[in-house]
C-alpha cells in the first residue's frame, strides 16, 4: 500500500498544450489545499518538474478541471489552471482554449456526461473568465473518437476534429475589448524610447507589436527569439507599463498579457506572428490568442494595420512558427466581433491516478 493520496486523473493533450485533468470534485475544496496538491502533481516550483508530471515548459505545465454544471442551459464548468515550471504561483485567471479542447472528452471519458451517437456538443463555462463555448467531439457509436483527418499545426499527425465556437469572449480578463480605450497606444519606454501597441483582449490579454519597431522580423525561430535577451527586456519592460494602462495592475507575477510580434503574412494568410507567453516564445500560437490577433487585424488603427491581409473574416489564418492557425469571425451589423469558431483536436494520453505525498493531502474525508 502506498503511504501517498492517489487522485484519479488523465494526462491529456489538448490541442498543442498538454496536462493533467481532474474532476473538480476528486480535488480538495479548499483552494490554498488544492493549488499545493496542483504543485506537487505537477512538479512545480522545480524548472524541471522531476518531481511531478510537468513537462518543464509552460505548454505542458497546465491542469483542467471539470465538473457538471447546475446553472441552466450549461452541460460542464471548466477551471484551467496555469502552473509554471520555475515558480508556485497556479494563476486561474486567464483562459487556455487549447486545454478546453479536451474537457469533453475528458467529461465523456469519465462518464459524466453520455455522449450521442455521431457528435455530442456540449456547452461548457469556462470559470476563469465566464466565457462560454459550444463544443462538438466526434463520437460515433456513442464513444469518444480520436482518430481522423484533422490536422493542427504544432501537432504531429492527424486525429478527430474538434468543433469549439466561442460565444462571448470580448475582455475576458481585461473587462473590455480595449482596455485602454484605443486600439493603438505609445509607450514610453526607459531603455528603448516610443514604442506603439495595441492592447486587446478578446479571449487573452495581449499586447501586440509591429515586429519592425523592435528591430525583428517576427520571422525569426523560436530558439533565436528564446536567446534574444534583448528583445525579452524590451518587451517585459512594454509588458509591465502596458498592463497598468490596461488596468490589469502589476503583472510581474502573471503570465498575462501575452506579447505578440506581428509582420505581414509569409504564407498567403492574414498575419504572421510570434507569441510570448510572456518569457517564453510560443512555439505556435495559443486558441484565444489568435481570436485576440485575428480581432485585431480586424479593427482599424491596430498596429496590424498596413501589415495584416484581411479577405474573409469566416477564414483568417494566423500564420505562426509551426504552421498557421485559422479562424473563423463572425461580425454583428457594427462589425464588432460576435463569435469565433475554430477547430483543436486533443487525445486521452493516460488515466490513472496521480499520487500526492500525505504531506501535501490527507485525502476527502
Ligand atoms: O490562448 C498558451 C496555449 C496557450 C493558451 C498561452 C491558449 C489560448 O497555447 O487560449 O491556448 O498563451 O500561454 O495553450
Amino acid at each position: 500500500m502506498s503511504r501517498q493520496t492517489a487522485v484519479p486523473a488523465m494526462l491529456m493533450r489538448g490541442g498543442s498544450s498538454k496536462g493533467l485533468f481532474f474532476a473538480a470534485d476528486d480535488l480538495p475544496a479548499d483552494e490554498d489545499t488544492r493549488n499545493r496538491v496542483l504543485l506537487a502533481a505537477m512538479g512545480s516550483p522545480d524548472p524541471r518538474q522531476i518531481d511531478g508530471c510537468g513537462g518543464a515548459h509552460p505548454l505542458t505545465s497546465k491542469v483542467g478541471m471539470v465538473s457538471l454544471s447546475k446553472q441552466p442551459g450549461i452541460d460542464l464548468e471548466f477551471l484551467f489552471a496555469q502552473l509554471q515550471p520555475g515558480n508556485d504561483i497556479v494563476d486561474t485567471t486567464p483562459n487556455c482554449g487549447n486545454m478546453l479542447a479536451a474537457a469533453v472528452p475528458f467529461a465523456l471519458e469519465k462518464g459524466m456526461i453520455d455522449a450521442q451517437t455521431g457528435e455530442t456538443t456540449l456547452r461548457v463555462l469556462t470559470l476563469n473568465t465566464g466565457v462560454l463555448s459550444d463544443i462538438t467531439v466526434q463520437t460515433p457509436d456513442g464513444v469518444v473518437s480520436y482518430e481522423g483527418d484533422a490536422k493542427i499545426d504544432g501537432v504531429p499527425g492527424t486525429s478527430s476534429p474538434i468543433r469549439i465556437r466561442f460565444l462571448d469572449t470580448e475582455g475576458s480578463v481585461a473587462g473590455s475589448l480595449f482596455p485602454t480605450g484605443r486600439s493603438k497606444d505609445s509607450f514610453e519606454l526607459d531603455s528603448f524610447g516610443a514604442l506603439e501597441a495595441t492592447c486587446i483582449d478578446n479571449g487573452m490579454p495581449m499586447v501586440l507589436v509591429r515586429a519592425a519597431d523592435v528591430g525583428r522580423t517576427a520571422y525569426e525561430s523560436v530558439a533565436d527569439l528564446n536567446a534574444d535577451t534583448e528583445l525579452k527586456n524590451i518587451l517585459e519592460a512594454l509588458r509591465l507599463v502596458a498592463a497598468e494602462k490596461m488596468g490589469l495592475g502589476d503583472v510581474s507575477a502573471r503570465n498575462y498579457p501575452k506579447m505578440c510580434l506581428l509582420n505581414a503574412p509569409l504564407h498567403g494568410g492574414a498575419v504572421h506572428t510570434r507569441c510570448f507567453i510572456p518569457h517564453v516564445c510560443h512555439d505556435a500560437v495559443g486558441v484565444l490568442a489568435a481570436v485576440t490577433i485575428a480581432t485585431a487585424c480586424m479593427t482599424p488603427g491596430s498596429v496590424a494595420e498596413g501589415l495584416a491581409v484581411v479577405g474573409n473574416p469566416a477564414s483568417l489564418a494566423v500564420e505562426h512558427p509551426s504552421g498557421e492557425f485559422a479562424v473563423a469571425l463572425e461580425t454583428d451589423d457594427s462589425g464588432r466581433v460576435s463569435s469565433a469558431a475554430l477547430i483543436r483536436t486533443a487525445r486521452n494520453l493516460m488515466r490513472g491516478e496521480v499520487l500526492i505525498p500525505t504531506s501535501v493531502w490527507q485525502g476527502k474525508a
